[in-house]
């Protein structure tokens, strides 16, 4: 088998994707995520200029070996955008893998450690009040974990705060500008657990995400004050550049550690995991190298007590969700599966054998990842220029996110 073909496929039902498709001569096909929010015309351009020529007439089922060529032919290692145009290659070369093998793509993986795959949705308010009811009508769905965000008292809501947990409302031409508030941030998020535990009882998972914004020692205090409330975890505490940063927070916290949306390789977290600094690792196949990234970073995790995470927000597209709920399935160190759900025009782009079922996930039984582009339904949406928020503290300084 020779790949013949690979097509790139940019559209916004909703929000932006990047899906290649990898096309074999025996008329089998694949095809993979390469979305990265907001940038995603660099990896266009990188999977066109300099993958795709390079992989035309090789054999797909060798995908370790495209993997490293990929990786250490390039010469220039790592990076978002490298290791997204990596994912989407490497997703799809498992579609047809497992297609080739007539198997669902966990059964290629080593098969099934479990049934259903635990998920967790996003709840946020304007206020504390808000929350609380959206996280009591996400319960009565079925959910059994989900994370609660709240606005800041005095500031106009912000991204992954409140009131809308539709992310596509956040999306604009141009990067809009918010206002953080550390002081005023702090003291809140302990009122909203407190409140919530009041109400929701112990038997839900309940977890916050900081999206990057606090320092170490900020977090520390943040971790502890949350400790009576039992949380899941505390995502994104800090941003992690600074590995060791991670191991003031942890000695003054039994909270959980969640990290790692935003890393593309093992380099990225190889302290935070070998040191135990964090409880989850919360990578995903479309940014850090595909289903071969994943099974390296997550075997490692395994030894150090860490469990896998995968993000798993509207703009890690259906394919990528396919591929993480594979390996989901198979992982025997699995934490949890977030899923912020998608717009209905994102489902019609993408036909998909998994399926949410209250508060899990389901692979099904379809062959390969089971996740599929129309690309028909894809050219009535085309790309729209688009990005999320940035961050600036009351005074005007730019602000981590
Ligand atoms: O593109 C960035 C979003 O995916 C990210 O901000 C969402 O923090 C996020 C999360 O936990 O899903
Ligand atoms: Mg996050």
């Amino acid at each position: 088998m020779k790949i013949k073909e690979i097509r790139v496929i940019v559209a916004s039902p909703g929000r932006n994707f990047v899906t290649v498709k990898i096309i074999t001569d025996e008329g089998l096909y694949g095809v993979g995520d390469a979305t990265v929010n907001g940038r995603e015309k660099a990896v266009v351009a990188y999977l066109e200029d300099h993958v795709i020529p390079c992989l035309i007439g090789r054999d797909p089922m060798r995908i370790e070996d495209i993997w490293q060529y990929l990786y250490k032919g390039a010469y220039w290692r790592r990076g978002p955008i490298t290791m997204a145009a990596i994912s989407g290659i490497d997703i799809a070369l498992w579609d047809i893998k497992a297609k080739a093998a007539n198997m669902p793509l966990y059964q290629l993986l080593g098969g099934a450690s479990r049934d259903k795959i635990m998920i967790y949705q996003h709840v946020g308010g304007r206020d504390i009040e808000e929350t609380v009811e959206g996280v009591v009508a996400l319960r009565e769905k079925g959910l059994v974990a989900i994370r609660a965000q709240v606005s800041i008292p005095g500031l106009p809501p912000i991204y992954g705060t409140g009131p809308s947990t539709d992310q596509s409302a956040m999306v604009q031409t141009l990067p809009v500008e918010e206002v953080w508030s550390t002081h005023k941030y702090l003291p809140l998020v302990p009122k909203l657990f407190e409140r919530l535990r009041d109400t929701v009882g112990w038997d839900l998972h309940l977890l916050h995400d900081v999206h990057h914004r606090l320092t170490p020692i900020e977090a520390a205090r943040l971790g502890r004050d949350l400790e009576p409330y039992r949380l899941f975890w505390l995502e994104d505490a800090v941003p992690a550049e600074l590995q060791e940063g991670f191991r003031l927070i942890r000695q003054h916290t039994t909270t959980p550690l969640a990290l790692g949306e935003i890393f593309n390789t093992i380099y990225d977290c190889q302290q935070l995991i070998s040191e135990q600094l964090i409880d989850y690792i919360r990578v995903t196949s479309v940014h850090a190298g595909g289903v071969t990234g994943l099974r390296r970073i997550f075997d490692f995790a395994a030894i150090y007590h860490v469990r896998s995470a995968c993000h798993g927000p509207m703009d890690v597209s259906p394919i990528a969700m396919g591929a993480n709920v594979h390996v989901d399935r198979w992982v025997p160190n699995f934490g949890i599966q977030e899923f912020s759900g998608y717009l209905e025009a994102t489902h019609e782009m993408f036909p998909h054998a998994w399926e949410q079922q209250g508060g899990y996930l389901v692979t099904g039984e379809a062959i390969g990842h089971g996740v599929d582009i129309d690309e028909k339904v894809a050219a009535k949406y085309p790309y729209k220029q688009a990005y999320l928020p940035i961050a600036r503290a009351e005074d005007g300084t730019l602000w981590s996110w």
